[in-house]
């Protein structure tokens, strides 16, 4: 496995999960998930999202970006939620708080494909992951797309934080088992990532 990679399975207990969902589905109300579009080809993305903090990352025909306003409410996303701010300060190691955090809302037939996450200027800082609901087939490689990959289950309540190497490897998510959990309605799945966007 690449350097850098660190995999906290089960760091949030059962009750911790529902907690976090109860939060996240309640901010979700205001801020709601949406689909994006892939920059270009305007072909819309599988994946719904949105986002939480002063800054969070869109893509729509333009390009990626991050920005401080919701594209459709044209709200600012709401604050980052204690739980999170909490497991950054625990497992981060970065001096900094997290500027952004990328809501990933996943149905039964969703999938990301293999991408490297390279629109943060603070490079140095590692992305955090929260997974939450049904459980996804997770693939990470190397530094290039051709690079050997590794492919695993993230379940909810896993942490995964990516830091060195790591943070600069491709990744994707091929599969999620709907039946899985009860968490998120409808089977689904939300992954969160905390991040770093611009150097402090
Ligand atoms: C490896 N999310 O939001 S989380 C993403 O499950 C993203 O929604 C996936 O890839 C998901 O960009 C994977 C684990 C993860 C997050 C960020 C990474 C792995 C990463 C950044 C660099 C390398
Ligand atoms: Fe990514």
């Amino acid at each position: 496995m690449i350097e850098g990679f660190r995999f906290l399975p089960e760091y949030f207990s059962p009750a911790q999960q529902r907690a976090l969902v109860m939060v996240v589905l309640g901010l979700l109300e205001e801020n709601p998930v949406y689909r994006g579009a892939m920059p270009r080809t305007g072909k819309p993305l599988s994946v719904r999202n949105t986002n939480l903090g002063p800054l969070g990352w869109v893509s729509d025909i333009k390009g990626y970006r991050y920005q401080p306003l919701h594209p459709e409410t044209g709200k600012a996303w709401p604050a980052i939620p204690d739980m999170l701010m909490d497991l950054w300060r625990d497992v981060a190691n970065y001096a900094a708080p997290p500027q952004a955090c990328l809501v990933n809302w996943y149905e039964a037939g969703s999938r990301l494909g293999l991408h490297i996450d390279a629109d943060e200027t603070a490079r140095d800082a590692p992305v955090v992951s929260v997974s939450l609901g049904s459980r996804a087939l997770f693939r990470l490689g190397g530094l290039e797309r051709t690079s050997p990959t590794s492919s695993m289950r993230l379940a909810s309540g896993d942490v995964v934080i990516l830091g060195g190497q790591a943070r600069r490897a491709y990744h994707g998510v091929d599969r999620i088992y709907p039946e899985s959990s009860t968490l998120v309605p409808g089977g689904g799945r939300i992954n969160l990532t905390l991040r770093r966007v611009t150097a402090p």
